[in-house]
Parts: C-alpha cells; sequence; structure tokens
C-alpha cells in the first residue's frame, strides 16, 4: 500500500485567478499552461491498517497545520472514493521553493493524488485525476496530464477538468524561472482569490479571456513565439491589475521584478525574443525558444537581487516513480 509520484509544477499562460465556487475550486475562467521538467514534488503516500492517524512531513521544509489539514482532506477525498479507511503517513520534497508563487501547491496536490490512488491500488483515469487533484489546489489539474495543458472551466465538477493539448515534446521551450524572493509568501492564493470580486476590473478581465484563449491556442498550433508571448504578457500584467486593484490589493512584485520586467522589454529591442510571465509571487518566468536560452542567461547577469535560477523545459505530467522517500 505504497506509492510514490513525481508531478512537475506548471506556468500558466493564461492565467487561473478566482473562483465561481470556493469549496469545489471551480475557476472563473479555462487557463492554459506548460509543465515545467525542473520544478517539481515528488510524494511518496503510504496506507497502513496499524496507523491511528494520517502523518504528513515535508523534508526541507516546513507544513503549517492548514496546510497539513488540506493535504489531510485530500486523503479523505481518496479513501472515500476508494471505499477504504487506513491512514496515511505521507513524505513530500519540492525542488524549488515553496510557496514562493512557484506553484508548489500544484505539483504538490498532483502527487498526492497520483500517489494516494496508486498506494490503494484503485485505477482512476485521467480525468478523474485531474478532478481529484483539483479539489486539492485548482491549479493542480494542470499538472497532471502531459506538456502543454487546458483547464477547462466547467459549471459542475464533472465539467472542470484538464487535458493535454501538446505532448512536451511538442515544442521546445525554455521557461527560465528566475528566483527573487524564496521566502513564502504573506497571502496564500486561495485568500488572495476570496476578495477577487472586489476589483473593478475583473469583469473587465473575465470577457478578455476568450479572445485570449483563442490567441493562445492559435499561437500554439502554429508555434507562433511572438504571438504567444504577446498574448501571455498581455493575460499576466491583466491579472497583476485585478490583484493590485481588489481590496486590500495584493502586490506581489518586489525591485528585481521590475527590473526584470523592464529589461525584458529591452532585450526583445535588442532582438532577443523573450517574455515574460509572474504568478501570485515575486519571481519571474522569462519564457523563450530554447535557442535563445543561453543569450536570456548572459543577460540576467547584470540584473541585481537574484537568488537562483531554474531553467526548465516543457516536462510530462505527474507519473509514478521506483523510488520511494522513505
Ligand atoms: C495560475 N495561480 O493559473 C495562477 C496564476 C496563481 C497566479 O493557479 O486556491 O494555488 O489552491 O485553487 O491553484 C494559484 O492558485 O489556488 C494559481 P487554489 P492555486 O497558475
Amino acid at each position: 500500500m505504497k506509492a510514490t509520484a513525481l508531478a512537475p509544477a506548471n506556468i500558466a499562460f493564461i492565467k487561473y485567478w478566482g473562483k465561481s465556487d470556493d469549496e469545489l475550486r471551480l475557476p472563473m475562467n479555462p487557463s492554459i499552461s506548460m509543465n515545467l521538467d525542473s520544478a517539481y514534488t515528488r510524494t511518496t503516500v503510504e496506507f497502513s491498517t496499524t496507523r491511528d492517524e494520517d502523518e504528513v512531513t515535508l523534508l526541507d521544509g516546513t507544513f503549517s497545520e492548514q496546510e497539513v489539514s488540506r493535504v489531510t482532506q485530500g486523503l479523505d477525498r481518496i479513501r472515500q472514493k476508494a471505499g477504504r479507511t487506513e491512514k496515511a503517513r505521507v513524505v513530500t520534497k519540492n525542488t524549488f521553493p515553496k510557496g514562493a508563487g512557484s506553484a508548489a501547491s500544484a505539483s504538490g496536490f498532483a502527487a498526492l493524488t497520483i500517489a494516494g490512488f496508486a498506494a490503494l491500488e484503485f485505477p482512476v483515469d485521467e480525468k478523474e485525476l485531474t478532478i481529484f487533484a483539483r479539489l486539492g489546489s485548482g491549479s493542480a489539474c494542470r499538472s497532471i496530464p502531459d506538456g502543454f495543458v487546458e483547464w477547462k472551466e466547467g459549471n459542475t465538477s464533472d465539467e472542470s477538468y484538464a487535458v493535454s493539448l501538446y505532448p512536451s515534446s511538442y515544442w521546445d521551450l525554455r521557461d527560465i524561472l528566475v528566483i527573487v524572493d524564496s521566502r513564502m509568501k504573506k497571502v496564500s492564493t486561495t485568500e488572495g482569490m476570496e476578495t477577487v470580486r472586489t476589483s473593478p476590473f475583473l469583469t473587465e478581465r473575465l470577457s478578455a479571456i476568450a479572445d485570449r484563449m483563442i490567441r493562445c491556442k492559435e499561437a500554439l498550433r502554429e508555434k507562433n513565439f511572438t504571438k504567444l508571448g504577446e498574448v501571455v504578457e498581455e493575460d499576466c500584467l491583466d491579472m497583476h491589475h485585478v490583484m493590485q486593484t481588489q481590496i486590500p490589493p495584493l502586490r506581489y512584485w518586489n525591485d528585481a521584478t521590475r527590473r526584470i520586467m523592464e529589461a525584458t522589454k529591452n532585450w526583445r529591442a535588442q532582438g532577443i525574443p523573450v517574455y515574460f510571465t509572474i504568478d501570485a509571487g515575486p519571481n519571474v518566468h522569462l519564457f523563450c525558444e530554447a535557442k535563445y536560452e543561453k543569450e536570456v542567461l548572459d543577460a540576467l547577469v547584470s540584473i541585481k537581487g537574484i537568488e537562483s535560477i531554474i531553467v526548465n523545459k516543457p516536462s510530462r505530467g505527474a507519473h509514478l516513480i521506483a523510488d520511494h522517500l522513505f
């Protein structure tokens, strides 16, 4: 009754920000993302008949009580579906800083879902796995299918699931994750989204999403990098506009974030096709085609305030692996 899964973090091209149903984590809008091969979570789950309660451990860090209870609730949903009652030991490890806006909850719940069902040897198809991952953390559903992924918003839990648009081998892009602050953010994404309706710009963003989804899918289909970059930056800035105009306002950027955003524009003017996107934190994802990776990394050397850099290629989705964490 033991299994281990590896799940990638994902970076959204069209972002998820705002829920139409908080409990079911139904998003207000569909989203599109790419799985990241160097930013991932490994999780081992072992159920045992002799265990009295669930035990949840994060290696290289700590979970808050709230986070532990979110994991336990995820285990409860898995147990309920599989018709089982055994308690579990869960050990998990990230390759990147948790809570710094680089989607640790996405890879975490994707890994927990895959490992949990596998440990109970309970077969669940990919669509349903994405639904269970979504119930733990919305964006986690996008870490399950391969490569480039769409999360359909849906009006019911069954309709809100993720599918692969293209496999990871489809387009050799790079996501260069520039960490400028690896500390936990003060406001979690779940809390941040609870006040999304206080922004007067929410409605405007939502009405622009259908067109952006079309442009993003066209850019992927045509492998048109400029078209992709433009729509991704547009939606990133729009989401942060909504965040910054919520009450209370969510301001995630720091000086280094702004320096990189400004530099990206200059690098493009100098002939390096590179665009940025930023999640709910100060860290910046720079993306480019593989052939420009070195130029972007060289350009970053002149930027002050960078803690570390993680270069990601498109990744396959969450899957089982043989090496357990305990
Ligand atoms: C995204 N983010 O699409 C957007 C961009 C953050 C900014 O999905 O409350 O941690 O657990 O469903 O999944 C982060 O949201 O939120 C997120 P919950 P989650 O990647």
